[in-house]
């Protein structure tokens, strides 16, 4: 009697059923702790369609932190005093270390960092469409702490309560020293907009015309046209949706702009009593999904550095695996010693 349940069993998958009621458990146990606000380990079983999610998404994120190197490494050597340079040093060194815990945390879901480099090598890997924008004054500079970390914090703080938790742990690290990012670009502003000429105000209003609707299209597209977010906020790795998060970056930007003294582009930028929201205008997505694609004015340009780089970078790998080479030889030898003597021991 028992046993009959084994001949459905054989009809419904065969020698694979055992295997799909256990997949089966493994997925319901799963939901569950999703459905609980749980979070995964890497060790966890996990669907696949998950684990491709994230792999997805943090290596996308990691690729942006260290391309976003390079709009403002362009500045290093033009800051205008010594507390600039070594206050934009820092952070964007900070932004290669949030590359590395990034890769790292893709890492533990079995993908290797080669893999993922290549594929942001071949143009096959997106990054953020923000990076693909040209610096051209110093203003530019405090913009991008101030308007384009101010998005990254507004879009990462969520994620600090991503249910993998690999990465959500990443990022409580990562948004505290975008938080101090942030900061020092408001504050280079200021200074501008306080003290300096009515040249320099105009960079500073120059730089935010330029910089504000990139900004706004960093939060991805509408929630409607976006294809993961449905599914990424039912396995909690989005936790705010990329209408919200951008209402939220708008609402906040808006009253540190009048402190500021600038005005953002957009005539139909209001309050809304109703709402209890500003209105905004209409994104440009065609102009999004032209950079998104590789057409915007510098993608070529970010794109060919980053391979330099990673050309330019092959002696420090090679020698870094001669010497791990060398080091495995020299253990092995000394464990053969070991156990020889050991051998001696015993015979004697
Ligand atoms: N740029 O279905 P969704 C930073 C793509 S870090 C390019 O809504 P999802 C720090 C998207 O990949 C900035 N592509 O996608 C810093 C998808 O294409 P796929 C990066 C974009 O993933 C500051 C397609 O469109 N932050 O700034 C963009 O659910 C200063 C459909 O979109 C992160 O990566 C875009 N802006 O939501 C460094 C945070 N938006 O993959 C230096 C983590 C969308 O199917 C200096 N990521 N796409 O081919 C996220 O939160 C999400 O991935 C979103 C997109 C919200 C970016």
């Amino acid at each position: 009697m028992y046993t009959q349940s084994m001949d459905t069993m054989a009809r419904e998958g065969g020698d694979n059923a055992p295997r799909v009621m256990e997949d089966a458990a493994l997925q319901a146990r799963f939901d569950e702790r999703i459905d609980a606000g749980g979070f995964i380990e890497a060790k966890d079983w996990m669907p696949q369609d998950y684990r491709k999610t994230l792999i997805r998404q943090i290596s996308q994120h990691a690729h942006s932190e260290i391309v976003g190197m390079l709009p403002e490494g362009n500045w290093v050597t033009r800051a205008p005093t010594l507390k600039r340079k070594s206050i934009l040093l820092a952070k964007i060194q900070d932004e290669g270390g949030h590359g590395l815990y990034l890769y790292a945390a893709a890492e533990t879901l079995g993908v290797s960092r080669d893999e993922l480099l290549a594929a942001l090598h071949s143009g096959k890997a997106k990054y953020s469409s923000i990076f693909n924008y040209p610096t051209l004054n110093w203003a530019d500079v405090g913009v991008i702490g101030w308007l384009v970390d101010g998005a990254a914090i507004m879009n990462q703080v969520p994620l600090c309560r991503c249910s993998y938790a690999p990465y959500a742990r990443a990022m409580i690290r990562v948004c505290r020293e975008e938080s101090f990012h942030q900061r020092q670009g408001y504050d280079a502003l200021l200074v501008m907009m306080e003290q300096g000429t009515d040249a320099q105000r105009a960079m500073v209003q120059d730089a935010v015309n330029r910089w504000w609707w990139p900004c706004l299209m960093m939060f991805g597209p509408h929630d409607g046209d976006s294809t993961h977010s449905a599914q990424s906020m039912r396995w909690g790795i989005k936790r705010i949706s990329n209408d919200d998060l951008r209402q939220k970056f708008v609402d906040a930007t808006v009253q540190q702009a009048q402190v500021l003294g600038v005005t953002m582009p957009d005539p139909d930028l209001r309050w809304n009593e109703e709402r209890q929201h500003h209105d905004f205008g209409k994104i440009d997505w065609d102009e999004f999904w032209r950079v998104v694609g590789g057409d915007g004015a510098c993608n070529r340009e970010r794109l060919a550095m980053r391979v330099k780089a990673w050309d330019d970078g092959a002696w420090v790998r090679d020698a870094a695996s001669a010497y791990a080479t060398k080091q495995a030889a020299r253990l092995a030898d000394a464990q053969a010693a070991q156990r020889q003597a050991e051998q001696h021991l015993q015979a004697a």
